[in-house]
């Protein structure tokens, strides 16, 4: 028996997939993207198992589903979708949405080239830039981003002490950045971000209290962000993020590079109108920018930016049928 029917627009954002889900998903109940964020996990999760795990997706996956708007200002919502779970917040995932959105009229804006959305984490703007049918560049004006903890030391079992950040961006992220125990990005393989960033993410949501000043339900470090030298002239800084049970991210990640962004400017890196170009495991760029400084409950913080292009490549009509014994996925 068919237990859902969806018609998908893939795409990626700087290499990174996103899987917009634009027919065949669910109304939800709640008064904005977090109450129905909730609503979604609790009665809906197995549309993300399904649509994000293999074989219909892979570890990587991640995607996203449109809705009316929440608020009077706005031209559309997002719902995020992912093998981690449904993020409050995904930089790479709008960019994509936004890019599969208008080239399908999907998003219809009220002001040709800007958005207002709501997401999860709160409200995000969006400029972007269409040339014919395509859209070449999307820019996100991101919710607030702040350093919640500077300098954690914690002991990882067969590396030793790290010194970590923890910084918001849209979802927490510990930053670790290059010491006498981590080499940097170009020392270190992939094998290690997929073997140490789980045991890292656990020790660090272990020692430090992540909690949303504006959303309780927006808590836990969920990424591990690893930093080392960029490869390209122009580009600031190199990361890895790891987030899932084993995803790294093929985009420069928005949402990481908007808590990077805030970790600078706590630590006197950057100021306002200072722009950060962000490299990726694969080489694509993200451009950042402070835009303004903000306050998220007793945190200074800044309203961070970033802006990246994506590529619509098919459709996909993706049927779940409970007869098949993977119908909601599965993970090696
Ligand atoms: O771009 O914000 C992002 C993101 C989060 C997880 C993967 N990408």
């Amino acid at each position: 028996m068919r237990e859902g029917t969806f018609f998908c627009i893939d795409a990626h954002t700087c290499g990174n997939p996103v899987r917009l889900v634009a027919g065949g998903y669910p109304a939800l109940t709640g008064a904005n993207m977090s109450q129905k964020r909730q609503y979604f996990m609790e009665h809906y999760d197995w549309i993300r198992q399904a649509l994000m795990f293999e074989p219909r997706g892979h570890s990587m996956m991640s995607g996203s589903i449109v809705y009316p708007p929440c608020s009077e200002d706005a031209d559309a919502s997002i719902l995020f979708i992912e093998t981690s779970g449904c993020l409050p917040m995904c930089g790479h995932g709008t960019i994509g949405t936004v890019t599969a959105a208008i080239e399908n009229a999907i998003i219809r804006p009220r002001v040709p080239g800007k958005l207002i959305l709501d997401v999860p984490a709160g409200k995000i703007a969006i400029e972007y830039e269409q040339q014919g049918a395509k859209v070449e560049s999307v820019k996100i004006y991101n919710v607030p981003a702040y350093l919640a903890h500077s300098e954690v030391a914690v002991q990882v079992p067969e590396m030793g002490e790290l010194v970590v950040d923890v910084a918001y961006g849209g979802n927490y992220y510990a930053i670790i950045d290059p010491q006498k125990n981590f080499p940097g990005l170009e020392h270190f393989s992939v094998d290690q971000i997929l073997r140490f960033s789980p045991l890292v993410r656990r020790i660090v949501d272990e020692v430090v209290e992540c909690v949303h000043p504006d959303d309780p339900t927006v808590r836990g470090v969920s990424h591990v962000l690893w930093t080392g030298k960029p490869t390209q002239p122009g580009v600031d800084a190199r990361n890895a993020v790891f987030y899932g049970d084993r995803a790294i991210d093929r985009s420069p990640c928005g949402t990481g590079t908007s808590a990077r962004m805030a970790q600078w400017f706590a630590k006197g890196k950057l100021k306002v109108g200072d722009t950060f170009v962000h490299e990726s495991i694969i080489g694509s760029l993200f451009e950042g920018r402070v835009e303004d400084v903000a306050t998220v409950g007793s945190y200074q913080g800044i309203r961070p930016s970033v802006q990246g292009w994506a590529r619509v490549y098919g459709h996909n009509t993706i049927w779940v049928d409970s007869e098949d014994p993977y119908a909601h996925g599965f993970e090696v």
